[in-house]
């Protein structure tokens, strides 16, 4: 039987809702069940809430996954641990117990109706490039051709993002 191609992929991880440290962790336990091996993981960030402020401020952070699934598969998967994680969607931006979100997967540049990778909105977000950095600094965005670390240096977000520490 060919051996099935091992894939690298990066997720963010968003929670806005609950216990959000608990979120965290039971959707990084999900993704080692059903997904793959997680190599390396950020530490976690409190982010202030882009896109619309009336919300809590978010924990945010990057695990990087190996995966044998296929960027469709993979998605399939993050949508489903969402959805037995309780998230209900109404309406866009809204508060969430877990969001799921692949960044990248490889070096791959896929548009689709469902799935955009790399995901569109990398560049223009602290919350995403703080962590991303952390662990993957020189990584290349295929179609930006810039690293993670460049980006987050060009990155015109002004919104706070700071290192968690959780007390007790
Ligand atoms: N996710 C969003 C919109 N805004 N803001 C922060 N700080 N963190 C997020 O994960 C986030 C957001 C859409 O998915
Ligand atoms: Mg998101
Ligand atoms: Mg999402």
């Amino acid at each position: 039987m060919a051996e099935k191609e091992k894939n690298t992929c990066y997720i963010l991880l968003g929670t806005n809702q609950g216990n959000k440290i608990e979120n965290l962790a039971i959707a990084r336990s999900n993704i080692e069940e059903v997904l793959g091996i997680v190599k390396q993981s950020s530490a976690i960030y409190e982010t202030e809430p882009w896109g619309r402020s009336d919300q809590d401020t978010f924990l945010n952070q990057v695990l990087e996954v190996d995966t044998i699934n296929d960027p469709d598969q993979t998605l399939f998967i993050c949508l489903e641990i969402e959805k037995t994680m309780g998230r209900v969607r109404i309406e866009k931006w809204m508060e969430r117990i877990i969001d799921i979100d692949i960044l990248y997967f490889n070096d791959a540049i896929i548009s689709t109706d469902g799935l955009m990778i790399p995901h569109p909105e990398i560049q223009n977000r602290r919350f995403t490039l703080v962590p991303l950095v952390e662990i993957a600094p020189d990584y290349i965005h295929p179609i930006m051709k810039k690293s993670n670390k460049d980006l987050l240096d060009k990155c015109p977000d002004p919104l706070n993002v700071k290192r968690f520490v959780s007390v007790g």
